[in-house]
């Protein structure tokens, strides 16, 4: 038998696997398992131990090394020499980039520090990477702060209500339930982990409803499919209120325990028969009916009905309304009697996050500082506005991390104007040279999260999770809480806090104070790397709604203040062709742009892989409205209306209902033949509530493209 010499243990790998938490803007937070070898990150697997991963991701972050050793990957500061959006730059050194930058926002804060604003959104949504070092330094200058609103804020407004907190039903009870209606939501491409959970409810013999105008891969597989128009799921949820008050299917002890404003209700819903509902949502009358019923009887015979209510129902102009309606069905049937039942839109405020450790908002008091809000949503005209007493100060200085604005934000042309602006001093700090970093005066490398370390809450489970960091930093890519940390010592600010390292900031991300996290221990996370909050397995079985008055509240006075209905009711879209005959002789055809299945928003468009698989930007059409314009499937086509135009490849296919046009998203600009995305037409209008954008709510026409 041969002996190891010294050279032969040289060469032998060393392979070691750590645990991590995936960064992405997505509902399910996978736990992962990186294998390194000889501190290469050679595979990211999913936890087979953890109950919500169970072992499977996404193909796109089975796929993250691809990301991360990508040839693109941006590995040192780069300053900018060619024009704003050219993409031309040279490197320089770390200390030049944060002397520049730490010398421009000193000299703009001697002004008035309001000039400045950050942006940034969920690129990572690691509590720790995300808006902990970043909010504790904008906050000590007093800089803007950020309405961040792109995603989620209509919805999770309605839904606070109605419901008091976005609790809902937990993701692990969902294979318990006999009904389930998918409403506005693809989970087989942005919530994986839920679908699997509905499969698991298929085989067990529950009845799967999807509601959304476009038969996505996930309606496709559904037992029924509800293709109403966009835009009129409130006057949906009100047909089936009406309907099952009209049958009496309804809980009548759950109703008179824990809910308020059932006879108002009851008044409010009585003119929205089947047939009037059907009308608005462009379905038959029978459907609305037949969806009550189903729901209704279900709750009667004692099963579990259940609903995931997603985002893409809830942006158009009544976002906001369309999730409270909804959300007041599962009470008026007593659904919450069962762990199973109910309904979930998002997790996030079941985890006691520790914001005011994390971002330090007592510096804005501390410095009597009460700085203005700027809306993320509208960031193209904000950009463009002039100083005045009503705005305040014109943006002179835009730090951008965590988001890609110039690709995501609605409105493009508006957007990339503003970011255009010679006097704007732009930072972006970012993984790739992204439409966005093409504008910014200075782009500084991030790491990604193989190699950071990071304490994640999730929005689709209740799972906290620890990431550890599995490499070295690739380049001199830093993460943003150190760049942060470089930035606040130059600009002077000597806080303890700004020396704290991610661990110390991690240890503290949950508050141990509140009962759910009260067993959080940051060295036993990142040990196991997840571990489950301390919730009852069904929230509202005994009522105890977070409401003003402890009900679920059919009736909001929180409402009536805001200047809103204090009832459920319609609000139709700002576009379509009921609401707006006049614009739709110019632009018939509703168009939506929700989320391709191999990127995440615009995250993982330039991972060769990944875009092979979609291709390339298409837009999918009915035969009839084709056959209307003489148009093909493969036919390259122009999309416009009044705020912009984008080509796209042609697919004829019954998937887009009548009058409708669908462009799965969200393509990098600079990678697509035109240079332009789907938010060339989107418009910066705001939501009834939430103050969110109304991206798929938008009318265009389409013709072919001129060759
Ligand atoms: N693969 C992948 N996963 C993702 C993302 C991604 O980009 N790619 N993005 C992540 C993020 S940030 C989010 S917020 C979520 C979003 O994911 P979801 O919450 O699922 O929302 P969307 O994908 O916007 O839309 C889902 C479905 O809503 C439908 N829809 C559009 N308009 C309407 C309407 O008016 N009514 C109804 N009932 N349905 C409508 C669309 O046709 C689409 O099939 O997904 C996350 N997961
Ligand atoms: N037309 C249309 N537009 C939409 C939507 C739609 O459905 N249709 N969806 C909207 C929704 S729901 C959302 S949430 C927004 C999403 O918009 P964004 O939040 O901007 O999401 P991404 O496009 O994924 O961009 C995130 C960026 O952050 C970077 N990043 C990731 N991790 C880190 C890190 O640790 N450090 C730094 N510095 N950077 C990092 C990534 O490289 C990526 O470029 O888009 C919205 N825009
Ligand atoms: S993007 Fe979503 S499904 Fe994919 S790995 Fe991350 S958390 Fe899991
Ligand atoms: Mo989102």
């Amino acid at each position: 038998m041969k002996h190891l010499g010294f050279d032969d243990i040289m060469t032998i790998a060393t392979t070691r696997t750590i645990r991590a938490a995936c960064p992405h803007d997505c509902p399910d937070t996978c736990a992962l398992l990186v294998t390194v070898t000889d501190g290469v990150a050679t595979e990211v697997r999913g936890d087979p131990d953890h109950p919500t991963t169970a072992g499977v991701l996404c193909t796109k972050v089975a796929r993250y090394t691809e990301r991360t050793y990508h040839k693109d990957r941006l590995l040192h500061p780069l300053k900018r020499i060619g024009n704003k959006g050219e993409g031309k730059f040279v490197q320089i050194s770390w200390d030049e980039a944060i002397a520049t930058i730490a010398g421009r926002l000193g000299e703009i804060a001697a002004r008035n520090p309001q000039a400045i604003l950050p942006y940034s959104y969920a690129g990572t949504m690691g509590l720790v990477q995300g808006e902990s070092m970043a909010m504790r330094f904008f906050n000590r200058i007093g800089a803007s702060l950020l309405d961040r609103t792109i995603c989620a804020s209509a919805g999770g407004t309605g839904y606070k209500y109605t419901i008091g907190a976005r609790v809902g039903t937990d993701l692990e009870q969902f294979q318990n339930a006999k009904l389930i209606l998918i409403w506005g939501g693809n989970p087989i491409a942005s919530n994986l982990h839920f679908w699997m959970r509905a499969q698991e409810a298929k085989r067990r013999g529950a009845k799967l409803i999807a509601i959304d105008p476009y038969r996505s891969l996930s309606a496709d597989k559904c037992h029924q499919h509800i293709a109403l128009l966009p835009g009129t799921d409130s006057a949906l949820a009100l047909g089936m209120m009406h309907v099952l008050i009209a049958e009496d299917l309804l809980d009548h002890d759950y109703i008179a325990q824990y809910t308020l404003g059932f006879e108002q209700l009851k008044q409010q819903v009585s003119s929205w028969t089947p047939q009037k509902t059907a009308e608005v949502c462009g379905i038959g009358a029978d459907e609305v009916l037949e969806l009550a019923r189903s729901y209704g009887a279900a709750a009667q015979r004692g099963e579990a009905a259940a609903i995931r209510v997603n985002y893409g129902l809830q942006r158009v102009r009544g976002g906001g309304m369309a999730v409270r309606n909804i959300t007041c069905l599962p009470a008026l049937v007593g659904a919450w009697r069962h762990a199973a039942g109910g309904v979930q839109l998002s997790t996030s405020d079941s985890f006691p996050k520790n914001n005011q450790f994390l971002q330090r908002p007592d510096f804005l008091l501390k410095q009597g500082m009460a700085p203005r809000t700027i809306n993320m949503s509208t960031i193209g005209d904000d950009l463009l506005r002039e100083a005045s007493p009503e705005f305040g100060p014109k943006i002179e200085a835009l730090i951008v991390y965590n988001s890609n604005p110039v690709a995501v934000a609605p409105e493009s042309g508006a957007v990339a104007r503003g970011f255009a602006r010679e006097d704007l001093f732009t930072v972006v700090l970012e993984h790739f040279q992204t439409d966005t970093a093409d504008y910014a005066d200075i782009v500084l490398p991030a790491t990604t999260q193989l190699e950071h370390v990071d304490a994640h809450s999730a929005y689709g489970h209740l799972y906290m999770l620890a990431n550890n960091a599995a490499i070295t930093p690739l380049g001199e890519a830093k993460p943003n809480t150190e760049i942060f940390r470089l930035l606040a010592a130059r600009m002077g600010f000597d806080d303890a806090c700004f020396r704290e390292t991610d661990d110390e900031i991690a240890a503290q991300a949950f508050d141990r104070k509140n009962e759910r996290a009260i067993h959080f221990d940051w060295d036993a996370l990142k040990q196991k790397g997840w571990q489950k909050l301390n919730v009852p397995d069904a929230p509202f079985a005994h009522g105890g709604f977070p409401t003003p008055s402890g009900k679920c509240e059919f009736y909001s006075a929180q409402m009536l203040k805001d200047g809103l209905d204090p009832l459920p009711t319609y609000i139709a879209p700002y576009e379509s062709p009921a609401s707006n005959p006049q614009l739709a002789r110019k632009y018939p055809l509703a168009m939506i742009s929700p989320p391709a299945r191999n990127f995440l928003n615009s995250s993982f468009v330039n991972v060769k892989s990944l875009r092979d698989t979609e291709g390339e930007p298409h837009l999918d059409m009915h035969p009839t409205d084709a056959a209307a314009r003489a148009l093909a499937s493969g036919d390259a086509v122009r999309i416009y209306n009044d705020r912009g135009s984008f080509n796209a490849r042609l697919r004829v296919t019954d998937k887009a209902r009548i009058g409708l046009v669908v462009g799965l998203s969200i393509w990098w600009k600079k990678m697509a033949s035109d240079g332009k995305n789907a938010n060339e037409v989107t418009s910066q209008r705001l939501t009834d509530m939430g103050r969110a954008p109304t991206f798929y709510d938008v009318l265009v026409e389409v013709e072919k493209a001129p060759a």
